[in-house]
């Protein structure tokens, strides 16, 4: 059949989602160990924690930050801080492996010279969600957002621009990474609660690490 020859466009590596939104499948898993090491880095220096939102409820998923600035949420509001509210110290610095893949992750989609000072690391158990929001609080919309996927696979919702927009179900698994800039930066976004499953390098949970400029 000819259409084995085309098999391959059945499982891009580069798949738009819509302006500004693009999917790089499995982009992160050739640093698999090397970014889980990191991320296990960062929690010894700044443990994951749930944090609480303006309304006064804590989150599902557990949070710690890396680099510069630190995305943190209390009954006070949401925030970038220099510093962990927990210990007072600075965020530990973003591990060099982060580093460059966010900026050849960004690159690989079309924004050049990508340089993040804000890294969030998300950690999802099952049931854990995130539900429909937008990211508001870096300085800089023009600059994208990169999210790498890490561990038990989790089905993203992409929305639009009002909160009542339909949004589309993106299932991201392990090493998938995605950018979003431009008309999709604004977009409502969120992610449904996990399903029970089990990944061979991080047992029963997903790590998303977001990279921003937000400073
Ligand atoms: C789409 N985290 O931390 S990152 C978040 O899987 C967050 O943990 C999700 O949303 C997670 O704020 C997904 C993907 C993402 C980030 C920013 C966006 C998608 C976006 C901004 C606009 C549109
Ligand atoms: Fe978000």
């Amino acid at each position: 059949m000819t259409q084995d020859l085309f098999d391959d466009q059945l499982d891009p590596v580069l798949l738009p989602l819509g302006p500004g939104a693009v999917v790089l499948r499995r982009f992160a898993t050739a640093d698999e160990s090397a970014l889980l090491d990191a991320v296990r880095q960062v929690i010894e220096q700044a443990p994951l924690r749930h944090m609480v939102t303006p309304g006064g409820f804590r989150m599902s998923v557990a949070m710690t930050n890396c680099g510069d600035l630190g995305w943190v949420s209390d009954p006070t509001g949401y925030r970038y801080d220099p510093t962990d509210p927990q210990s007072g110290k600075a965020w530990p610095r973003m591990p060099d492996v982060f580093a460059r893949l966010a900026t050849e992750a960004a690159s690989h989609a079309g924004f050049e010279g990508f340089v993040p000072d804000a890294c969030l690391v998300n950690r999802y158990e099952p049931g854990a969600r995130l539900s429909l929001h937008q990211d508001r609080n870096e300085r800089d919309y023009g600059q994208p957002i990169v999210s790498v996927s890490i561990g038990i696979p989790a089905v993203f919702l992409f929305g639009g621009a009002a909160r009542s927009h339909k949004s589309q179900r993106v299932p991201l698994e392990h090493g998938d990474v995605v950018v979003w800039g431009g008309p999709a930066r604004l977009h409502y976004h969120g992610v449904l609660p996990l399903k029970e499953a089990e990944h061979p390098l991080t047992g029963a949970c997903r790590f998303n690490l977001t990279f921003r400029c937000a400073g």
